[in-house]
Formats: C-alpha cells, structure tokens, sequence
C-alpha cells in the first residue's frame, strides 16, 4: 500500500540487477485519483518489499503533463527503460524514460513522445504499452479504444525502442459480445481495454486486458497469435470481483510468469480521505494454463515466509447449526488452508472478521452443488457507505476428491484461491473481531482439516 496517498495500477513489474520492481500508478498528494506520478518499491524475495523514491512526475509542459500513466519496464541496450503513458488534455501517447542500474533515478527521453495514436485506426484511447524483447526484436502491446465503441489491443515491432512499426490488433471487440451478456461488463459507452500484457505460457499464447467502463474485470484470452491476430480458444476472468484490476505480469528470477493486479478500495471517497491512503497491490500470483486453455493462478510459495505461528487441526463433528468457533482472536493479518470433502451437505461456511457478539461477520462459503466459493459481505460491516454486495467465483474444470481453500486476509483486504481461480475482496468492520467461526448447513460434513497461521509484516529490514 502507499505510504500516504493513491495507488491504482502496478506499472514496470521488472526482476532486475538482483532485485523485484514494483512500481505503481501514484498520487503522493491526496489518496484521490490525480497528477498520476509512478511510485516505486523493490523486494529481493516478492514478499518482503521497501519503499523507493518516486520514479517519474508529470512534466509541467510535456507529453505527460496530465499524468504519467501506466507503462511497463525493459532491461534495453544502455540499461533499465520504461515505456509509459503521457497524458496530456485528452491526448495518450507512448513515452519513454532512462533509468540508472539502481532504477532510483530516472531521465525522460528527449524524443518524446516516441509514439501517437495510428490515425487511421479512429481510435478514442490509446494507452499503457507493455513491452518485450522476443529475441531477435521488441514488441509492445498497447490497449486502446476505437471510436465505434469497441476495445482493441494493438501489437507493435521496433527494432530501437523509439520507433514502432504497427502489427494489427490483437484481439478487438466488446467484453458483452465475446462472452454474453450475463458475464460481461455493463457496456452502455464504448470499451476501452486497458493495460494489455501478451505472453506465452504452458505452449498457449495468453492476452490479459482490463475492461472500462466501470473498470469492471481484468480478462484473459488464451489460444494460438496467428497473422490475423490471437485465434481465440478460451477466455474468462483473472480474478473474481471487481477489485482486481490493472493486472500485470512479469516472469521471475526461476522463470515464472507472475501476476500482480491493483486491489481496489469498497468504501466511500470520504473514507478515502479519512484513511489518508487508497489502494493497493495484490499479492504475487503465479500463472499456469491448463491443456483446456484455462488461466490459473495460484499465491507463490515464497509466501510462506510471512508465517509466524501456526497449527493444523482436524475439526471433526460439526453439525448443521452449530457454530464452531475455531480461532476467538486471529489478528488482522493471517493465512489459512480449509481442506474438505464435498459430502450430502450444501454448504460450508467459515465466517470471518466476525465480532464475538455476531454483529459483523464475512462469510465465505463453499456451496457442494454449484462447486462454488461465495464471499457475503451483508454483515461485515456496521459501516452503511461500504460494499456489501455478495461475490461468487466458480473453477472450472475437474476439483477432485477434496476442495481447498487458501485464504489470506490482511486488514481490509481477503485474497482467496481455490482450484486455481481467484476472487479478491474488501471488508471495512468497524468492531474490531477477528473470530472465525465454522458452520455447516444441509447435512453432516466430515472433518475440515485447517491450518492456520498469524502473518508478520512484508517489509523488507534496513
Ligand atoms: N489507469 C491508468 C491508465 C490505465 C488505467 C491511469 C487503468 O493508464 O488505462 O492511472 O486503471
């Protein structure tokens, strides 16, 4: 999270020169989307991180004096680069700017803005360049709106950095009409689709995207890029909820490709405010595609390094009713893994941030049926200007015998994983519990097996 202030998309994820950057979409001034500057963190481990001064600042009478928006980072020729957004009035263009080995200190490029939108693709946005060197040139996608109102991503060569010779869309269209109306997005203006990242992963060609209006869903299209274009064999949601967005990925030190996305606020501007802060980054996901062309995400195990105490139980005897209460005083800040066989019951509930007195509590549930995780959020707060909307997530594809659920909650925020899908959600309970509780309901459910641990901050030590 920020120090003070706004975050919204992480910018420039870059394993380089012994270290993980993070950087991020910042507004050191005021936890409210403006001025856009990218902040900056770096970590050696991706879970214990420091904070770095501020990367870049909106020129008074640049390209970017509107905002430097979203980008990505390169290890080019003469050292680290980023390739970022200007903003200026309306106008998006792609700029570049210069960094030292440290990647502290950085100097925009003279030519800037090295590129503007292609005036013959009518184009209402154009924006977030997300570059890569395949080996023999760089590419770079750029996520954009066309004026008909659809989304496209645009794909890009160039030999130098600087100049950018088109390839044609990626994949262009409206979120609705790709995958029907009841799983899109609210489409009443046109699309732009945001912060595109384009890689190969397990033998598939794999397109994130991040839908606006209403910045609703981070995306993946996963199939084969052919001249045309990605030939698309399967697509679906990176995250569950709508607080994941602005997703990134990079690929680590071992080769990985990770994935981190900006977990956006559920309660009011004025609690914002109130708070002094406003967003924050996800915890790293590492990605896998299955041979369906399914997305998946799981946390890395590196995570395991922010457990300080823990247990395993066996909890055993639970009957519909009853309320197992299974830790009184978790913390704010802690990780479980809830193993179970699907049985003649309908649900599992673990109620979480619950008050002792019941007031406030999260339900997070397991419905046997429709094999899905919901995260009730009616009576998590006594606070009436945050989201009480309940989410679902449902994994395709073959469970097993038993279903896991991996949970990390931290604060306000609950990242939940669960047969390789995500849903990422926001709690603001104002009474200060953190029982958790279990109960089941529709039948009798065999023991839960529950580990249990107490997480310490991921600051990295001076
Ligand atoms: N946020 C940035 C844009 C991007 C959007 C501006 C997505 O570059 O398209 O802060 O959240």
């Amino acid at each position: 999270m920020p120090e003070h202030g706004w975050l919204n998309d992480p910018n420039g994820l870059i394993w380089l020169n012994g270290r993980y950057h993070a950087f991020f979409q910042h507004n050191p001034a005021a936890p409210v989307w403006d001025d856009i500057h990218w902040g900056h963190a770096s970590s050696i481990d991706l879970v214990h991180w420091r904070r770095e001064p501020i990367a870049l600042a909106p020129g008074p009478d640049g390209p970017d004096a509107d905002g430097c928006w979203s980008g990505s980072a390169v290890s080019g020729p003469d050292g680290p680069v980023i390739l970022y957004t200007g903003r200026s009035g309306a106008s998006e263009s792609i700029c570049l700017a210069h960094g030292d080995p440290t990647l502290r200190s950085w100097h925009k490029d003279a030519a800037n803005p090295v590129l503007t939108p292609p005036p013959a693709l009518a184009l209402s946005d154009f924006r977030d360049p997300r570059a890569w060197h395949d080996g023999s040139e760089w590419r770079m996608v750029v996520g954009a709106g066309r004026i008909d109102g659809s989304g496209v991503v645009l794909l890009f060569r160039s030999s130098d950095l600087r100049r950018w010779e088109l390839l044609g869309p990626v994949l262009h269209g409206r979120v609705s009409s790709l995958v029907g109306s009841s799983e899109g997005a609210a489409t009443q203006g046109g699309e732009v689709w945001e912060c595109p990242d384009l890689f190969m992963l397990d033998g598939h060609d794999v397109l994130i995207y991040s839908v606006t209006p209403d910045q609703a869903a981070t995306r993946y299209a996963s199939g084969s890029l052919e001249k045309g274009g990605l030939r698309v064999g399967r697509s679906g949601h990176l995250d569950f909820g709508r607080y994941f967005y602005a997703a990134q990925t990079f690929m680590d030190a071992a080769g990985r490709r990770l994935v981190m996305g900006w977990i956006r606020e559920g309660r009011s501007v004025q609690a914002q405010r109130a708070a002094g802060w406003s967003g924050l980054l996800s915890l790293p996901r590492e990605m896998s595609v299955a041979g369906d062309g399914r997305v998946l995400v799981r946390p890395i195990p590196e995570l395991a390094a922010l457990r300080t105490s823990g247990s395993r139980t066996d909890i055993t005897g639970i009957i519909p009713g009853e309320v197992r209460t299974i830790s009184p005083a978790i913390g704010p800040a802690w990780e479980a893994r809830l193993l179970f066989r699907p049985g003649n019951y309908s649900r599992l509930d673990l109620e979480l941030a619950a008050s002792a007195d019941g007031r406030e509590a999260t339900l997070v549930s397991w419905d046997v049926a429709r094999r899905s995780l919901s995260v009730d959020r009616s009576r998590a707060s006594l606070d009436p200007d945050t989201d009480r909307d309940t989410q679902m997530a449902r994994p395709e594809g073959t469970l097993g015998e038993e279903v896991e659920l991996h949970i990390f909650v931290d604060g306000s925020v609950i990242e939940i994983f669960v047969a390789g899908v995500s849903l990422t959600s926001r709690i603001y309970p104002t009474l200060g519990g953190s029982r958790l509780n279990l109960a089941v309901h529709g039948g009798d459910v065999g023991p839960v097996s529950l580990e249990l641990w107490r997480l310490s901050p991921g600051h990295e030590p001076d």
